[in-house]
Formats: structure tokens, C-alpha cells, sequence
């Protein structure tokens, strides 16, 4: 995720998640303004490090999603994070509008939770475990839905 204070109070929803369906993850600040160097080589080393998937969260002029993507072929998703100012709709679009070629799944502002449900579903292609653990969640999520409001 980026620097900002904002930043990981929402991403800690991936992380909720992504325990919850037992995937492996890491969390670091990884800032596309301020420690670009730091940025540049989590992404071109995230594949040899064992990545299967990056979720990148950031804010305003939110360029890190879009930045990692150009510098991995790993599936990167975006979480644009609310915003101040703009409400987050700045986020939304620094992270959503990449140029053809170069792409980055975006989630909601704050989607932060559904974002490591996407990610928990990609690695979910190659790794039984996390598939029926995420196969159960969403069973017992449809469980849930009351039939008529209390
Ligand atoms: C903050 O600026 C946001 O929370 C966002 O993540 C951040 C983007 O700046 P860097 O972390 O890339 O410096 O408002």
C-alpha cells in the first residue's frame, strides 16, 4: 500500500479475508511518490519471491497499482482508497483508467475485503486448499441472507 495514514486501516479488510480463506500474504508500505526504488524492486522481484498476486492500495494520485503492473506480468489489483478532497473518486480513476496493455483489476473505493476475495479466487486456480475454503466462505455467506427482513 501507499504511505498515507488512510492507507492501512482499509487494506487491513484484505488481510481479514485473506486469513479467513488461510492465504499466505505480506503487507508493506510501498510507495510509488516517496521510496519509488523500494516500489520498483518489490515489483520486479515479487514473481521470484513466490507472489502469486499483488493487491496495491493507494489514495488521490494513486499511481502505485499502476506502476507495479507495468513492471510484473503477476495479476495486480488495484484498491483505490478514499480520498479527502474527491471522496476517493481521484483514487478510482488514477487506478482504473490504465492506458491499453497494461492492466490493473480494480476493486470499489475501499473495496480493500472484495479485493482479497479476487485475489484468494486467482490463487484459487493452482491451489486446491484456498479453492474449497473459498468455495465454503461464499457457501456460508449465501447461508446467511435472511429470507424476510426482522
Ligand atoms: C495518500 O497519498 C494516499 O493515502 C496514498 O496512498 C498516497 C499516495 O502517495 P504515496 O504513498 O505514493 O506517496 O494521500
Amino acid at each position: 500500500m501507499g504511505s498515507g495514514d488512510t492507507d492501512y486501516p482499509i487494506m487491513k479488510d484484505c488481510e481479514k479475508i485473506l486469513k479467513i480463506l488461510k492465504v499466505k500474504y505480506q503487507t508493506s508500505i510501498v510507495s510509488a511518490h516517496r521510496t519509488p526504488k523500494r516500489m520498483f524492486n518489490f515489483a520486479e522481484t515479487a514473481e521470484k519471491n513466490g507472489f502469486g498476486v499483488i493487491v496495491a492500495g493507494a489514495g488521490g494520485a494513486a499511481h502505485l497499482a499502476g506502476m507495479v503492473a507495468s513492471l510484473t506480468t503477476l495479476p495486480v489489483i488495484g484498491v483505490p482508497i478514499e480520498s479527502k478532497k474527491l471522496k476517493g473518486l481521484d483514487s478510482l480513476l488514477s487506478v482504473n483508467q490504465m492506458p491499453r496493455g497494461v492492466v490493473v483489476a480494480t476493486v470499489a473505493i475501499n473495496g480493500a475485503f472484495n479485493a482479497g476475495i479476487l485475489a484468494a479466487s486467482i490463487i484459487s486456480n493452482f491451489d486446491a486448499k484456498v479453492k474449497s475454503n473459498l468455495e465454503r466462505w461464499r457457501r456460508l455467506q449465501t447461508q446467511s441472507i435472511k429470507k424476510k427482513p426482522k
